[in-house]
Parts: structure tokens; C-alpha cells; sequence
């Protein structure tokens, strides 16, 4: 049977050789910096442009607090409505999330579609899921996206004219037609994925009855992470320079240099603000990560902000439960930024610069990984000075903790720790 869902995928813009113009919208908060806000409008142009559709124009403007009825103010809405007519856009786009009221009023002004970043986001995921889980977990984040968004006797106008951004997926008049349908999808969803959910516990049950460790490859998107699998494994997965190319995990069989083989696994990218419902949705495909002995995380060294990319991942593997895998961090894309990627090694102990492209730094990485997975059966003893939370921190990121306990002038810390982090932390170690 195909969803409504699935019927509406098949319109996308670019089919049809149409791409939407749009204007990006901004709100710079009170503790945000005007620099920030530009950087934050480049990524969203990026998505935009993934989703199929232009920049044509961008709008700021500096709040203490969002207005409740547009976000910005009155006279900036007024004035963006004129920006729509002078260059002709079909639609707007914030970088801050509107609230469904929010939403219909700018609509309602502007006469045009108004949409938030999450609704791009979840526009490229619906783009690019292709198996059934992935088709599903998309289906379930549009859906909890657009049920209080239903506005009852909203005409089908609008945000249905150009079957562009943020339309693709169940169509408005349907949803309007029968709310509790939707619920209904919903949960049944819910019990599909849940489903699915388990024959994946049960694959990995089965893997990990095999005895071989798990590696998985995590990173913001368009970091190269397929590519280091590709490379790695010629696992041939399918590698674009498009924001969120892979949702669908793929694990392939890695053997290391002189030790036993890992299973190495891609996930979906991440990005700075992902949107909640699709961590909650994608949480079956994220645990990849939460249940794997390592984290390959992978950077692009020749990124704007780097440093701001590995705090957005770090933050979402948070969310997911995988904190407490150990991780590598992987300077990727070095031979477009050989500096910066020198730079970045150099302020981050224990990880290395690559490139996927050349191959370049490869066969130090296997050893590092080699190194690390060998480590998951060390234990090493440190006692950690109270005020060394600093010291407490890198334990907790480079190895896994196994037990911690309170002494009088320090913190005894038992953890899996590879050979060259417990060789960095050597003036802490006790017993090894
Ligand atoms: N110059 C250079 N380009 C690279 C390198 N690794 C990947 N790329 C390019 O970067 C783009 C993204 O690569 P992917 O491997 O699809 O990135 P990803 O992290 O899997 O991205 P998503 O799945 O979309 O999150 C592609 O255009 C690659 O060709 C590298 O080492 N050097
Ligand atoms: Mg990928």
C-alpha cells in the first residue's frame, strides 16, 4: 500500500525544472552576535539549496525576544512582505523556529508560504529516505511536524500552491479532512518502527555473538563520512556533495592491521539544530552509534567552523545516548586545507588528519582505531585531583569509564583507555 506520503514524494521541484526563490529571515537574539547569524543564514542557504530551491534575498534583525505574532516585528514583517513583491519570491524562510501561530500569521500577510529551518531540514530527509525504515521514520517526524500546524477551514492555498518545500509529503486537505487519521498513522507507525526495532536488537545480538567490535562513523554532514567507508571497505555508498546523502546505515566488515576485524558502520550527518522530532524519529537508525565500543567522528577540516561543527555533534551524541562512547576524532578533507587540518591534529590529542579523496593519513587511522579497539580490554587506574574536572573530561571522551569513586583529595576512576591516552594522562595513572 503507498502513504499519502509516499504519493506526494514523487512531485519534487526539481522534477519538474522549477526551483522555488526564497528569502531567508533571521532574528538575532539577545546573547547571538551579527556574525553568527550570518554564518548560521550560509548553512541555511546550503540546506535550501539541497532541498532544491534559491536564495534570493535575506532579512535580519536584532531582538531581545521574539514577537509573538511574527517573530520579528511589525514593521520588518511589513517590510519583508515588500522584499516578496519586489523579488518576486515564493516564499520566505526562518532560521528561527515559528510556532504554527507564527507560521499562519506571516502567511497571512505575506500571501506566501512561511517556513522555519526544521521544515527544510525534514524537507531533504523526505527527499532522500529511501528504505522502508527510513521512508517510516521521516513519515513519523512530518507528520508529528505538521499536526498542529492542521488549521481547521484553512484554505488548501498556500503552503499547497507550489508543491514546493515543506509541502512534500501528506497534502494539507487530507490532513484537514481527518486529524484522528493521522493519529492513527502515527501510532501505527510508532508500532512499525518499533517493530523494525527489534530485528535490528536482534542482528546485533547476533553480531556481537560473533565477537567482532563495532565501529561507527559519525560527523556533520557533508564531512566525508561515507567516502572514509567507501575508501576503507569499498563498501560503494553512495557519496554527495548534498547535505544528509545518507540516511540509511550501512556496516561493512573493516579488517585492521594485525588485530581482528571491526564492523564499521555510516550513519545519517548531523547538523546544528537538528530537529528534535527527527532525533526522536531516527532514534532506531542513531543507536548505531550509542551501542558501537568507538566513534570515528569525522570532521572537515576545511570547514568555516570546524570547532562549532564538533560541539553541534558532540551535543546531538549527547541526545542519543552516546556520550559514553569512546571517540577518534578524524580531520577529514586535509588535502583541500592542509594547515588548518595540521592546526586542528595539534589542538586535539590522539586524533589524526585524512583525506578520502587521496588516501593520505588512512593507514595511521587504521592503526589508531587498531590501537583503540585493543584498549577496550585494558583497564587503567587513575586518581584524578577534584579540581582536574578537565582531566575527568578527556577520560571520559578518549576511553570508556568502568567505575568512579571519591577519596579524600581525588577521584579514583577505573576506565578502558587506548595505550596513548593513558600514556598522555600517565601522571594521573595509579595502577595499569
Ligand atoms: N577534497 C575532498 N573532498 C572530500 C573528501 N572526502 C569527501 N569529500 C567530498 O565531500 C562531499 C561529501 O562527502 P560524503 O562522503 O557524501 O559526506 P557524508 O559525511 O557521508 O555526508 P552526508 O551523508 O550527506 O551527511 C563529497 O562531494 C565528497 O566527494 C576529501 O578527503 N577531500
Ligand atoms: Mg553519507
Amino acid at each position: 500500500m503507498t502513504t499519502p506520503y509516499q504519493e506526494a514524494l514523487g512531485s519534487t521541484l526539481i522534477s519538474r525544472g522549477v526551483r522555488e526563490r526564497i528569502i531567508l529571515v533571521a532574528a538575532t537574539l539577545a546573547q547571538h552576535s551579527d556574525d553568527e547569524t550570518q554564518e548560521s543564514l550560509d548553512e541555511l542557504a546550503r540546506l535550501i539549496d539541497t532541498a532544491g530551491a534559491d536564495e534570493v534575498g535575506r532579512i535580519t534583525q536584532r531582538r531581545d525576544a521574539p514577537d509573538s505574532t511574527f517573530y520579528i516585528g511589525k514593521g520588518k514583517a511589513e517590510e519583508l512582505r515588500e522584499l516578496c513583491l519586489a523579488l518576486d519570491a515564493d516564499t520566505v524562510v526562518f532560521d528561527n523556529d515559528l510556532s504554527p501561530a507564527q507560521q499562519y500569521n506571516l502567511e497571512k500577510l505575506l500571501g506566501r508560504t512561511a517556513l522555519d529551518r526544521t521544515a527544510v531540514i525534514l524537507d531533504i530527509f523526505a527527499q532522500n529516505a529511501h528504505t522502508l525504515e527510513g521512508k517510516a521514520q521521516v513519515e513519523l517526524a512530518l507528520l508529528r511536524y505538521r499536526l498542529p500546524r492542521i488549521r481547521k477551514g484553512a484554505k488548501a492555498g498556500l503552503s499547497q500552491q507550489g508543491g514546493g518545500i515543506g509541502t512534500r509529503g501528506p497534502g494539507e486537505t487530507k490532513l484537514e479532512s481527518d486529524r484522528r487519521r493521522i493519529g492513527e498513522r502515527i501510532s501505527r507507525l510508532d508500532r512499525e518502527l518499533e517493530e523494525l526495532q527489534k530485528t535490528r536488537q536482534e542482528q546485533r545480538k547476533g553480531r556481537a555473538r560473533s565477537g567482532l567490535g563495532s565501529v561507527a562513523i559519525v560527523g556533520y554532514t557533508n564531512a566525508g563520512k561515507s567516502s572514509l567507508l567507501n575508501r576503507l571497505t569499498s563498501a560503494g555508498v553512495l557519496v554527495e556533495n548534498r547535505l544528509f546523502a545518507t540516511l540509511d546505515p550501512t556496516t561493512r566488515r573493516l579488517a585492521l592491521p594485525g588485530g581482528e576485524p571491526v564492523l564499521l558502520s555510516d550513519t545519517v550527518g548531523f547538523v546544528r539544530r537538528l530537529p528534535h522530532g527527527l532525533i526522536e524519529a531516527f532514534k532506531s537508525t542513531l543507536e548505531v552509534a550509542a551501542m558501537s565500543d568507538l566513534l570515528v567522528h569525522v570532521v572537515d577540516s576545511s570547514a568555516v567552523d570546524p570547532n562549532g561543527q564538533i560541539a553541534a555533534v558532540r551535543e546531538i551524541l549527547s541526545e542519543i545516548g552516546a556520550a559514553h562512547v569512546p571517540e577518534l576524532l578524524v580531520f577529514n578533507k586535509a588535502d583541500l586545507e592542509p594547515d588548518q587540518a595540521k592546526r586542528l591534529v595539534y589542538e586535539n590529542n590522539g586524533s589524526v588528519a585524512v583525506s578520502a579523496l587521496t588516501g593520505e593519513g588512512l593507514d595511521e587511522l587504521l592503526l589508531l582505531v587498531g590501537d583503540r579497539m585493543r584498549s577496550l580490554t585494558t583497564v587503567v587506574e587513575l586518581l584524578v585531583p577534584y579540581d582536574r574536572g578537565d582531566i575527568v573530561a578527556t577520560v571520559h571522551r578518549e576511553g570508556e569509564v568502568v567505575s568512579t569513586a571519591n577519596e579524600e583529595n581525588a577521584m579514583r576512576i577505573r576506565a578502558r583507555l587506548a595505550d596513548a591516552s593513558a600514556g598522555r594522562l600517565s601522571e594521573f595513572v595509579v595502577v595499569k
